[in-house]
């Protein structure tokens, strides 16, 4: 019998411009990047594994900038770093005009991929041996275009020319696609796949990418036990809807005996969490106060300084208390906060409006308006509305309008 074990890491989107951090954090979020790349590495040569799988989108783009090639190049010149296998995805597509992999345009800049890094270079499977582990055969697949591809890569006919050597042989892959029934609501359905296919295709199991969410699926037989199938997820977190921790996946497979068994091991490689809460600002007497309770909802929640983190607030804003947004000693107290107020609604009585009937400007613009807001069905055109009557309602009772029913961040 024989162990394989494998580091898998995807979705990294080196050279993301995180456009959504302000100017200050972007490059420290993308050195974040780098470093869960460096610690790859790094975990890989330490634990010992046979090889590195990357499933796709370790670019974010397919013309990747030269800082960002420059480190990707480099990144697996280390002494004893195992190979590396690589099946571009829908954001680092393989063509031979590609700035990332073409070998040719690669020389005519004088560089290239380490010799031991395998790039699967066709759409169809191909399958790259190791010398390290005599029996098992990585098989991968690459994206052609960044445009979303319906083709099933696990269909029977997708397949049909992979034959397993023997029924305790070890056949892994590297797939980037879509899971059916699990995509994220940020995410996109390309190179899509049922259950059903993965446990009837003849990998042993499959290093999945793309979805930048962890998942695994339970082999139910067939031609392995244990894990079949497993997205490691996004190795540090690409927005503010990838909550939780991020990392890498240590694969072990038991074969060569018996039906390989595969289990798996989440290995964490982002040093920032994201954080997802709430916070009722209700009855909050300042700006100040309002704070005060964001901090609350932050230290609740365990968010540390090194954290991302939305708080969503909600409840009645006391009549004439303003707040746009966070203040310094708030905004120190993470990485990045975003502060979200568009559940906040302001202390107004809007009832009274409709009871007496219009008598003054103020009384018809609010009429107005709550008429078309009950006739509104569409919550998203209620929500313009509602905000509308609220911005407009400062502006007669306050003289003043500032931002305070949309979302805001640092
Ligand atoms: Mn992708």
């Amino acid at each position: 019998m024989a162990v394989a074990r494998f580091l898998q890491v995807s979705d990294l989107h080196l050279g993301r411009p995180f456009g959504w951090l302000s100017a200050d954090r972007r490059a420290d979020r993308r050195s974040d990047q780098r470093r869960a790349l460096e610690r790859v590495v790094r975990e890989a040569i330490e634990r010992g594994v046979h090889a590195i799988l990357i499933p796709g989108d370790l670019f974010d783009e397919e013309g990747a900038d030269a800082e960002t090639m420059a480190f990707a190049l480099h990144a697996f010149r280390v002494a004893g770093c195992p190979p590396v296998l690589i099946a571009p995805g829908n954001h680092d597509p393989y063509s031979e005009s590609s700035h990332n992999w073409s070998p040719r345009l690669l020389k005519a800049r004088g560089t290239t991929w380490p010799e031991h890094v395998h790039v699967f270079t066709s759409p169809e499977w191909s399958a790259k041996e190791l010398d390290a582990l005599p029996g098992a055969r990585v098989w991968g697949r690459c994206f052609t275009s960044n445009g979303l591809s319906s083709e099933r890569p696990l269909s029977a006919e997708a397949l049909r020319s992979i034959v397993p050597v023997d029924a305790s042989g070890l056949d892994l892959a590297l797939l980037h696609g879509s899971r059916e029934g699990q995509c994220p609501p940020s995410q996109n359905v390309t190179a899509p796949f049922s259950d059903a296919e993965a446990q009837a295709s003849p990998f042993s199991y499959i290093a999945a990418g793309h979805y930048h969410a962890g998942t695994r699926l339970a082999s139910s037989g067939g031609r392995s036990g244990g894990v079949r199938l497993s997205y490691a997820g996004s190795a540090v977190a690409i927005d503010a809807t990838e909550l939780g921790a991020h990392g890498a996946l240590d694969v072990r497979v038991e074969f060569g005996f018996r039906q390989p068994f595969v289990e798996i091991e989440f290995v964490e490689l982002d040093r920032r969490k994201v954080f997802e809460l709430a916070a009722d600002l209700s009855g909050a007497s300042s700006g100040e106060v309002v704070d005060r309770r964001v901090m609350k909802a932050l230290d609740d929640a365990g968010v540390g300084e090194a954290d991302l983190a939305t708080v969503r607030l909600t409840g009645r804003l006391v009549r004439g208390v303003r707040y746009s947004g966070p203040g310094a000693e708030l905004k120190a107290r993470v990485f990045h906060l975003r502060v979200d107020l568009r559940g906040v609604r302001p202390d107004y009585d809007l009832d009274v409006y409709l009871e007496k009937g219009p008598t003054t400007t103020e009384d018809r613009f609010a009429c107005a308006l709550l008429e078309k807001l009950v006739g509104e069905r569409d919550p998203e055109q209620r929500a313009i509305l509602e905000s509308a009557l609220y911005y407009g309602l400062d502006a007669f009772r306050l003289r003043e309008v500032v931002p305070s029913y949309d979302e805001m961040g640092e």
